[in-house]
């Protein structure tokens, strides 16, 4: 007899093989016997999320009978990048997959490749937020994801003329397997208009008369973890016209605006805001943030009622986390939500209150923090201001502050939010950020997978990254390390094939692969990149033919995004593009010195340039990178770092040691002393050279560059990149002496790889588990 406890679908090469031509007849409705690559992922990608769905039902019928304590994560951006390989590996049916395709006459990889990044973020915190949810599920912990599905994600950057323009990035134009619509799980979402306060039974009472509804449906996507059969969900809101209808309009004969402002309303999960720091006091904005936190809340609060009916239980069953100060009007609408609809007593609520929310931050800057402006929250959310003062809300009512790294704690603690923690210093922790390896080397770096576990002597390292320390004991190996370098060169011939493609620019491979990826922002100091690259070629200018023979050829790539009401930002992408032009149409230089800048830089793109990278940057001004998680990265990859002691960096050395590093510039301690001398500052002549040279209009377009200039102009330059100029350039020679030694490379290449492990999410989400939210792993047995 069928048992239901085997579920339905079999994982053999020939039942996937059927599964995924079920799906091209009856899903894609195309034939069987004729189908194209597009229609091969579709299929395949529908018969990989039955499997999820079989998983994702037995991991939540268990969490709901063993009564777990859930986290509840609550962010506005997960940067997922693709779904398909991730969840082929974390099923474990990888092999049978290619197999079944195989003898169907397609490839898993060219497969791969049709799919799309789901881009619902902008930056760090956007992808840390993704690698949580991927420990979390490994790690068998019962959470669950709350976002925004947004119709439009991250803006796509094209490149005409050296100038970034933004392209709007419709991500659902083909639809998205991935998702579970759940058109019955909808809430009614209110904004604007009064409070009134009416007499019940002789008590007054505020009630709210909302001006305007708005539907929240629930979008489904299920996280596999791995080796393990649990899977958790990402609940993502879409904004859906409400059943109210604006009658009055309608029958006023007002029937066009009715349907326009119904429109308006929905736009709400329309587009993702594209800044990754501060946003301006916009309405929408503060719209897509409460309808977010009120769909979310009631969501959780209706799980919470179905097997509960004290609320005094909500601190051992609930934990809600806010992942920076995005969702934190969920304190004020769990507040109302309490007092107005369960009808507890305001103390009893706040109470409670404070024994569920965690906090996390992930900037360094108070400018960095959203501010609501009172007027605009008080026409929106009227009870919401009625109840709760906007200023630092989450500082206040969390039980903990989070900062991401042990440097940004200590920031948060004696400037950023000194006042908070001399009134409560047992509130404040860190938890240094992590990345998962199941994304960053299984997926991402399948030659490298498979030669750490052959060292390793085992697979356990992908659930376990401490065992990544094993590696040392190798370092000596002559044949390791020959191996190594193999794995290092294929991934450098994969990123040369894309760099040719997307740029026409042939690289050597036996060039130093110089990267530094991440969101153009000034304090991340591309520039200074930039500036060292125009030095460089510069030397090379100056230098007899014989001397240029010395010289370690190097591929200076870069990319990312700027904000696009970002203009220096975006000064600085159109100089590096000047630099390229003139650099690589030199005949005198060649192969000696390439630059190359990677357009749209999403998290696809960086699986493919990590693993080819041999050095990396992280260079922001000491004290200005909350953590970074990059550097993490490319750790894991093998690759070198070059970087200043800023963000977890200063962690990545207590573990990798100082030598296996090329670290330069001011410590946090120096910047401000630094920043005193104003126009006394000392910068090195090379510095002075480089910026003359840009401003005289070396690279062209003079007088666009001039204010980009300026912003580095002695007794200007807030990033400190005139002080720091002087030892950067020594931190790159040391990186040239290193790289023409190639056993030494080589080694500390293994060793940063070795270092990698503690930067593993795993160890990020255990941390969290057992000392902020309080949960336990729950793994489903069947
Ligand atoms: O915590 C994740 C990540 C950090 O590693 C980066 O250092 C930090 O810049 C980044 N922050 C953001 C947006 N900031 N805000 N708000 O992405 O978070």
């Amino acid at each position: 007899m069928f048992s239901l406890m085997d579920g339905f679908l079999k994982n053999d090469p020939f039942s996937l093989q059927k599964d995924i031509l079920h799906h091209v007849e009856y899903t894609m409705a195309r034939s069987r016997f004729s189908f194209d690559d597009y229609e091969a992922y579709q299929a395949l990608a529908h018969s990989v999320r039955d499997r999820l769905i079989e998983r994702w039902h037995d991991t939540h019928i268990y969490f709901k009978k063993t009564k777990s304590k859930r986290l509840y994560f609550l962010s506005l951006e997960f940067l997922m990048g693709r779904s398909l390989s991730n969840s082929v590996i974390n099923l474990g049916i990888q092999d049978q997959y290619a197999e079944a395709l195989n003898q169907l006459g397609f490839e898993f990889e060219v497969l791969a490749e049709q799919e799309g990044d789901a881009s619902l973020g902008n930056g760090g915190l956007a992808r840390f937020s993704a690698c949580q949810m991927d420990s979390l599920a490994t790690l068998d912990y019962p959470a669950w994801g709350y976002g925004l599905r947004y119709e439009y994600g991250l803006f796509r950057q094209i490149i005409v003329d050296g100038f970034q323009h933004e392209q709007p990035d419709y991500w659902l134009n083909f639809g998205n397997p991935w998702e579970i619509e759940r058109i019955h799980v909808t809430y009614e979402v209110k904004f604007n208009g009064t409070v009134e306060e009416v007499d019940m039974n002789g008590e007054k009472l505020k009630v709210w008369i909302p001006g305007e509804t708005v539907e929240a449906v629930a979008y489904d996507n299920p996280i596999p973890g791995y080796g393990t059969k649990n899977t958790i969900n990402l609940r993502l809101w879409a904004a859906k016209p409400s059943n109210q209808f604006d009658l009055e309009a309608y029958n006023t004969g007002d029937y066009i605006n009715s349907i326009v402002n119904r429109q308006n309303t929905e736009a709400i999960s329309n587009v993702l805001y594209p800044d990754d720091r501060s946003h301006q006091g916009k309405e929408m904005r503060l719209k897509q943030q409460y309808f977010f936190v009120s769909a979310s809340l009631q969501d959780i609060i209706r799980r919470f009622k179905e097997a509960h009916n004290n609320f005094d239980e909500l601190p051992e069953q609930v934990a809600l986390h806010l992942n920076d100060t995005h969702p934190s009007l969920s304190i004020a609408e769990i507040m109302r939500i309490l007092v107005d609809e369960e009808h507890l007593g305001w103390s009893k609520a706040w109470n409670i209150v404070n024994k569920i929310f965690s906090f996390t931050t992930h900037t360094v800057v108070a400018e960095g923090l959203e501010k609501i402006p009172v007027d605009l929250l008080g026409s929106l959310l009227p009870r919401h201001l009625q109840s709760i003062r906007m200023a630092n809300l989450s500082i206040v009512c969390s039980h903990t502050v989070n900062g991401v790294s042990k440097l940004h704690s200590n920031t948060l603690k004696t400037k950023t939010f000194k006042d908070f923690y001399e009134l409560w210093p047992e509130k404040f922790q860190y938890t240094t950020n992590g990345v998962t390896q199941r994304r960053w080397i299984v997926v991402s770096n399948p030659s490298l997978c498979a030669l750490l576990s052959k060292w390793l002597g085992t697979e356990a390292w992908i659930r376990n990254a401490d065992l990544l320390t094993g590696l040392r004991d190798h370092v000596d190996n002559t044949t390791f390390r020959h191996e190594w370098k193999m794995v290092k060169r294929l991934n450098k011939m994969r990123l040369a094939e894309y760099i040719e493609t997307m740029s026409g620019v042939k690289v050597s491979l036996d060039a130093m692969f110089d990267v530094q990826v991440k969101r153009i922002h000034e304090y991340k100091r591309q520039l200074l990149n930039i500036f060292g690259i125009i030095h460089r070629y510069d030397c090379l200018k100056n230098m007899d033919k014989n001397d240029r023979r010395k010289v370690v050829p190097r591929v200076c790539i870069i990319g990312g995004k700027a904000a696009p009401g970002y203009e220096i930002a975006k000064k600085i992408i159109k100089l590096c593009h000047a630099v390229a032009e003139k650099v690589n149409n030199d005949a005198d230089i060649g192969d000696l010195l390439k630059l190359v800048f990677i357009p749209d830089y999403n998290v696809s793109v960086a699986e493919l340039v990590i693993p080819g990278a041999d050095l990396s940057q992280h260079i922001s001004t000491a004290g200005h990178e909350a953590s970074g998680t990059g550097s993490m990265k490319f750790l894991m990859n093998g690759c070198l770092l070059l970087a200043t002691a800023d963000g977890s960096t200063v962690e990545i050395i207590e573990e990798l040691g100082s030598d296996n590093l090329f670290l330069f510039g001011a410590k946090v301690q120096e910047v401000a002393e630094l920043r005193e001398k104003g126009s006394a500052l000392k910068v090195p002549l090379q510095f002075a050279r480089v910026l003359r040279m840009v401003r005289d209009g070396y690279f062209g377009d003079k007088d666009y560059f001039q204010s980009l200039c300026d912003t580095v102009e002695v007794g200007n330059d807030f990033y400190l990149l005139g002080s720091d100029f002087g030892s950067y350039l020594e931190a790159q020679a040391a990186a040239d002496k290193a790289f023409v030694e190639p056993d030494r490379w080589i080694k500390m290449s293994i060793l940063s790889a070795a270092a990698s492990g503690r930067f593993s999410s795993d160890r990020t989400i255990r941390e969290y588990a057992e000392r902020t939210w309080k949960i336990d792993p729950c793994q489903c047995p069947f």
